[in-house]
């Protein structure tokens, strides 16, 4: 049995619409994705648990003061400025990120943002930070020993949000988070992120250090966001050098190319040996999400994961992208079935 947490405080995170190509387009991010997981979660697994409450923290372990005050603050300084809606960012500090003072609200949105497909809405904060707890709640049976595997049901996903900035649908970085609070108590823990996009916010956050490891198998940048990070020549800086390993793949990607990359992948963490895992786990590698570009079935997902338990160290699994809301609830299933058979 795989114990799953959820709050439902994450749903507060509803912001309005996404600029994209000069128009607007519904938020593919949405709410939707959440009920369409717990639906069919539930009816497979059981009800998820609430989170405990985890405190700042080991959110501060990763993010940085200003950026964390900057999130808690934004929305609220959006609206003092007498903006409407939801705060985007329309600038960007291209040459550097140097300490400036800031002092209207675009400027710190930009300063902060990687891009303009991260609007922070009134619920952001409050909902980004439950799902941090969330993360946090489902270590604690890996480390009690009471399970192999737990599930923590994210919103909004975290993997493309770094130290000091948010992006990619990503504020608070739910997975790195975990993983440092892992490595905070003496475990030796490898990230696999397997979402569709490289998740260059979890690689930023490790790239100097040799604990954890990271290892990411996503959409080709010179094709797909993040475009700047996750090309196969960044394998990690100083302490971290050879501790960060990206497998791009192409557009068309079906399950013999993925497993073959899933091979390597889980090589390199068996050479590793970690003894705690964290899994960054995207079913926006499904052959019919509206955003991505690879062509799993829901099938794939269970032996992909029975790959992944074949190495027997306890691992965390943490929700990141996945659009195909009809299916999403299904493709979460299959591949947590591969953990519990
Ligand atoms: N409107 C995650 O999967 N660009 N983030 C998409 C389409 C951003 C995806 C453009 C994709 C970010 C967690
Ligand atoms: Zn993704």
């Amino acid at each position: 049995m795989i114990p799953i947490f959820y709050d439902p405080v994450q749903r507060g995170h509803a912001p309005a619409v996404e600029l994209h190509n000069g128009g607007f387009v519904p938020f593919a991010e949405s709410i939707d994705r959440v009920d369409s997981i717990l639906a069919a979660v539930t009816a497979a697994f059981g009800a998820p648990s609430p989170p405990g409450a985890h405190g700042m923290a080991a959110v501060e372990r990763v993010h940085g003061a200003d950026y964390l005050a900057f999130l808690a603050n934004a929305h609220a300084d959006w609206l003092a400025a007498g903006r409407p809606g939801d705060a985007m960012p329309y600038v960007f500090p291209a040459v550097g990120r140097r300490d400036l003072r800031l002092d209207r609200i675009d400027g710190r949105l930009g300063r902060y943002a990687i891009d303009v497909g991260t609007p922070i809405a009134a619920g952001t904060w409050a909902a980004a930070l439950a799902g941090a707890q969330v993360a946090l709640s489902a270590l604690a049976p890996l480390f009690e020993g009471a399970a192999r595997a737990s599930f923590a049901l994210c919103r909004p996903p975290g993997h493309h949000a770094g130290a000091d900035y948010c992006g990619g649908y990503c504020y608070l970085n739910n997975a790195a988070i975990a993983a440092q609070a892992a490595v905070d108590a003496g475990r030796r823990v490898a990230v696999l992120d397997i979402d569709y996009h490289h998740g260059n916010g979890t690689q930023d956050i490790f790239s100097g250090v040799a604990n954890p490891l990271f290892v990411s198998i996503h959409a080709d940048p010179a094709t797909d966001y993040p475009f700047y990070w996750g090309h196969a020549d960044e394998v990690g800086t100083g302490d971290g050098s050879g501790f960060t390993l990206n497998l791009p793949l192409p557009h068309g990607t079906q399950y013999p190319a993925y497993r073959a990359a899933l091979d390597v992948a889980l090589a390199r963490i068996a050479v590793f040996a970690p003894d705690m895992m964290v899994i960054s786990f995207g079913a926006d590698t499904f052959g019919g999400d509206p955003i991505s570009n690879f062509a799993l079935q829901t099938g794939d997902y269970t032996p992909i994961a029975a790959a992944i338990a074949a190495l027997g160290v306890p691992c965390l699994i943490v929700m990141e992208g996945g659009y195909a809301v009809s299916a999403l609830g299904d493709n979460v299933v299959a591949f947590l079935k591969g953990f519990a058979g």
